[in-house]
């Protein structure tokens, strides 16, 4: 899927977007699940073609095997396989869909949603000039986006950051997302960002450096927000208790899926951590699940869950719009939409059926 505009971020530039998805069927109905990988393994280690070996050989067949398809046995049946969160997660949603989709429940109502509608923010990528850069902001907050995250990355942190605050001044919610391009020797320069009364600072360092951002949070005063270290309600639970971060990014496909994002949610509103909903460009049915997830009481601030119109022309479902700089939580059964078989049929170019 053709991206409106290219998204830069501190690892790679993506134009399109090459979906991965699952589709469950039961006799009654069927689900679906997105799987949040990009094509190369830039992000974390997970990249698209790998999630589709993992899910063809092994992820799929243990699904399969299970004696009922209950969501809650999903995650267990598929533990002895390591790792692959997204490839899981995209499988344990479009099971999930299904099982809701029979008991005509919402994804919503069943995760424990508060809210009707959810503010949204938008993650604004690396761009090639200062005037590109505000000219992308200015549009996005025309249009109402609630805050505002700029990647950033070495040589392009400070002086967008500074030209944001000049130009729109000190009051617009902002933040700043580095997807580990930093070390701890650069903490003198991530403190110079302090000066501009940020939200947050997104994963400075590395996915496995627990220690270093909790050093790191002792030599800033932003907080800072982690999400590739996130993988689990433990990794949340651990990185709270030692210091690493002070707000966290709750992205379901990085942690596993849906169940494991409420547990992480569960863990930081116990520990007065806000969280927030991250994303993966993702099209309809990914965003359908997340702004779900986002509509509960610890979502305390505006996610990475814009308007379909952010990311793509022709979305594959009826299109998320903003009204008042919010989307709306899906009501229906399941995930609460579906794809439009034209428009899923134009940009398919492969399919897989693995029978039961
Ligand atoms: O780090 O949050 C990230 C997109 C791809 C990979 C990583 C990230 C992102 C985003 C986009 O920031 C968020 C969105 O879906 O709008
Ligand atoms: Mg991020």
């Amino acid at each position: 899927m053709p991206l409106v505009s290219p998204f830069r971020t501190s690892f790679g530039v993506q134009t399109t977007r090459d979906l991965l998805l699952v589709r469950a069927e039961t006799t009654e109905t069927e689900g679906y699940g997105e799987c949040g990988t990009i094509p190369a393994p830039l992000y974390s280690s997970e990249y698209t073609d790998g999630a589709i070996e993992v899910l063809r050989r092994f992820l799929v067949p243990a699904a399969l095997a299970m004696p009922v398809p209950d969501p809650w046995l999903i995650a267990p049946a598929l533990a002895p396989m390591r790792g692959h969160r997204m490839a899981k997660s995209a499988l344990e949603t479009a099971v999930l869909d299904a099982w809701l989709r029979e008991r005509d429940l919402s994804l919503g109502g069943w995760l424990g949603a508060v809210h009707d509608r959810v503010p949204a923010g938008v993650s604004v990528g690396i761009m090639d000039s200062i005037a590109e850069l505000l000219d992308a902001v200015e549009g996005y907050l025309d249009e109402g986006y609630q805050r505002i995250k700029l990647k950033i990355r070495p040589g392009w942190d400070l002086e967008p950051v500074r030209a944001v605050r000049e130009r729109f001044g000190d009051d617009i919610p902002l933040q700043v997302d580095a997807n580990t391009a930093y070390t701890l020797a650069d903490a003198p320069i991530l403190a110079r960002l302090d000066r501009f009364g940020l939200l947050l600072i997104e994963q400075p360092l590395e996915e496995e450096d627990i220690r270093g951002h909790a050093r790191l949070a002792r030599l800033i005063r932003t907080p800072i927000c982690l999400d590739e270290s996130i993988t689990s309600a433990r990794a949340a639970a651990d990185a709270i208790a030692l210091g690493a971060c002070s707000i966290v990014n709750i992205k379901p496909g990085r942690v596993g899926g849906y169940l494991e994002s409420r547990r992480i949610h569960d863990v930081c509103v116990a520990n007065d951590v806000p969280v927030w909903c991250g994303g993966m460009l993702e099209s309809g049915l990914g965003r359908a699940a997340n702004v779900a997830l986002a509509a509960m009481p610890g979502f305390v601030l505006p996610g990475d869950t814009s308007a379909s119109g952010r990311y793509y022309r022709t979305d594959l479902t009826e299109p998320f719009v903003l009204t008042d700089g919010r989307l709306t939580v899906p009501r229906g059964p399941g995930i609460g939409i579906a794809p439009i078989p034209e428009a899923l049929d134009e940009v398919t170019v492969s399919t897989e059926w693995i029978p039961a």
